[in-house]
């Protein structure tokens, strides 16, 4: 684009997620010409995850995915993609991971890495490297003690939000260490070093460990936000030894390194090939959206459900997370949370629509905005925001229609229909909530809507009536594997020119030419229902504090 990109090049980005592993070819002129991906419980069955993870069935709040299968699914998306992309035109590649998620090389970690045989797959080659077999993910939510111990090291929930851009999670890296090290001590000591799900994959493309970038590093509670490097006094209340363990932190448009030979032998990449910083998935979406107006938001609709936009002055605060912007580093990513996200909406689907999208959508379409006053909270998994326990809550709200004092009823089942509409609209009114307590823009100039449920109109329809603004989706919802081939091509061009320049400049004003332009997928909905909805959010804000009061996780 402009000249700046080689127009015979390819730009290769991957998306690690929690279902699936996934990638996007973009050419010189950033069009997409290929995407592929790997759905871990169908393709590969052997590993009997269940949506790409184990639960304990202990009720405990532990979930982990098998590393070994985000390894072989590396193997099967390097293989399928082999006979539709010429691999030695790549001339970079970069990542997504989910974010969060941890991985633990052993002591024999390095030399597996450095020495992997071409003629073999990566699978059994790396089965021996790891010192903990499953990696801790974003769902889990078993180290509420942990997070207690590192808030109180610094001073508090804020202080520690303050210093980190989050106060502590339970599925923050750091809590997760800490866990580690707590209760099995050997294993603790018998790693050498930790990787997130990002740098983890990059890792294995340059056959030797890869930094953590800042921007998914600011996702571990252990790094000091405004100077971007390891707070030595959370280290010490993690952990003994951990800094070691990270090893160094670097910005996401960086280097990480050449790919290794294993790759150009086995799958005849260019040796000069180069492996960009992988990142959060988030953040790669938000570089996939070209998010860069702090009037915008976006809302993606994956496993976990996320709000996030930009901002130059951040606050971090009890609530939200605030993470270095991967492509724009004098500028910071804020974002809301969701664990309750698609597999939930997949559970009413399946309870209440005969497992079908269609009659999910048709329930959708067939109910009134507002749903008669009822209100639905469904937390199938332990929620993030807020944080409340598994459990379903239904309310319904009389004379919600006439905005005057409402009396509201706890009931316990809601007719299907209803309870499609319920679970939609309590999604978006919780999001809308939140966004405006954040400080986020309300109502947005527009949302940018990704992730698989962006498929959805019915559901895209019930975002621009909720929040009184136009929604956009990009080509493709997997804005996340996009994103990382976008970064690769920013990353190459960095490199190139020997110096940060910024991302805008690799498409200049013809955006709409590439495969990142956003269309309009509805515009605003009606201003007296949005006067209503706005109504029904302080409603529901207030029956959730209630809840908060009374189940709350503290
Ligand atoms: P992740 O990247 O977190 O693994 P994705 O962004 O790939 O997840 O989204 C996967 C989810 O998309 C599935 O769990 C599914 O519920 C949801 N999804 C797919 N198609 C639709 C649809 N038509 N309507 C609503 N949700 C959908
Ligand atoms: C972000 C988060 C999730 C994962 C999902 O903080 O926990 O959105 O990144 O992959």
């Amino acid at each position: 684009m402009a000249g700046l990109l080689p127009s015979d090049a390819l730009f290769l980005g991957f998306d690690s997620s929690t279902q699936s592993l996934k990638a996007t070819v973009l050419d010189g002129n950033l069009i997409i010409i290929h995407s592929e991906s790997v759905h871990f419980d169908t393709e590969l069955p052997h590993y009997r995850t269940k949506d790409g993870v184990y639960r304990d069935p202990s009720g405990n709040g532990r979930i982990v995915s098998p590393t070994l299968m985000w390894v072989e699914a590396l193997d099967v998306l390097l293989e399928k993609l082999k006979s539709k992309v010429d691999y030695g035109k790549v001339v970079a590649i970069s990542g997504s991971g989910q974010q969060h998620g941890s991985v633990y090389w052993n002591k024999r970690g390095k030399a597996i890495l450095t020495s992997l045989d071409p003629k073999k797959p990566l699978r059994s080659q790396l089965e021996d490297a790891f010192s903990v077999r499953d990696s801790p993910i974003w769902m889990d939510s078993s180290t509420t003690s942990q997070c207690r111990e590192l808030e109180k090291a610094v001073g508090g929930a804020l202080e520690l939000s303050k210093l980190t851009g989050s106060r502590a999670y339970e599925r923050y890296t750091g809590p997760q260490i800490r866990k580690i090290y707590q209760t099995q001590p050997d294993v603790y000591n018998d790693t050498e070093r930790i990787s997130l799900v990002s740098s983890f994959v990059a890792s294995i493309l340059i056959g030797n460990y890869a930094s953590i970038d800042e921007t998914d590093g600011a996702g571990m509670n252990l790094m000091d936000i405004k100077q971007r490097v390891w707070s030595k006094t959370i280290l010490e209340a993690t952990a003994p030894g951990l800094e070691e363990k990270l090893g160094h932190l670097a910005p996401a448009h960086a280097v990480a390194g050449l790919i290794s030979s294993y790759f150009v032998e086995r799958f005849h990449f260019q040796k000069s090939c180069i492996v960009i910083q992988w990142s959060g998935d988030n953040p790669n979406s938000l570089a996939g959206l070209t998010l860069n107006t702090p009037g915008d938001l976006a809302i993606s609709l994956g496993t976990s459900d996320t709000v996030f936009g930009i901002t130059s002055e951040p606050q971090p605060s009890l609530e939200g997370h605030v993470f270095p912007n991967p492509v724009d580093p004098n500028c910071y990513m804020v974002m809301l949370v969701y664990k309750n996200g698609s597999l939930t909406r997949e559970d009413v689907r399946n309870r209440c629509a005969e497992s079908s999208w269609d009659t999910f959508n048709k329930y959708l379409e067939r109910t009134p905005s507002l749903n008669g006053g009822k209100l639905g909270f469904y937390y199938k998994e332990h929620e993030i925001l807020p944080p409340l326990p598994v459990g379903f809550h239904r309310y319904v709200l009389e004379n919600v229609d006439s905005l005057n004092e409402t009396k509201v009823l706890e009931v316990q089942e809601f007719d299907p229909p209803s309870e499609v509409r319920a679970i939609i609209e309590g999604q978006f009114l919780s999001m809308r909530g939140h966004a405006e307590r954040f400080g986020m823009p309300t109502p947005p100039n527009r949302i940018i809507a990704t992730g698989g449920a962006s498929k959805n109109e019915s559901i895209l329809k019930s975002i621009a009536s909720i929040f009184g603004c136009p929604v956009y989706t990009v080509q493709r919802p997997d804005s996340a594997s996009l994103g990382a081939a976008l970064r690769a091509a920013h990353g190459w061009l960095c490199n190139k020119e020997g110096r940060f320049v910024p991302i805008s400049c690799l498409y200049g004003d013809k955006l709409d030419k590439t495969s990142m332009s956003a269309k309009l997928a509805f515009p605003a909905g009606d201003a007296d229902l949005l006067s209503k909805y706005t109504v029904l959010v302080n409603k529901r804000m207030q029956i959730e504090k209630n809840l908060v009061e009374k189940l709350g996780r503290s």
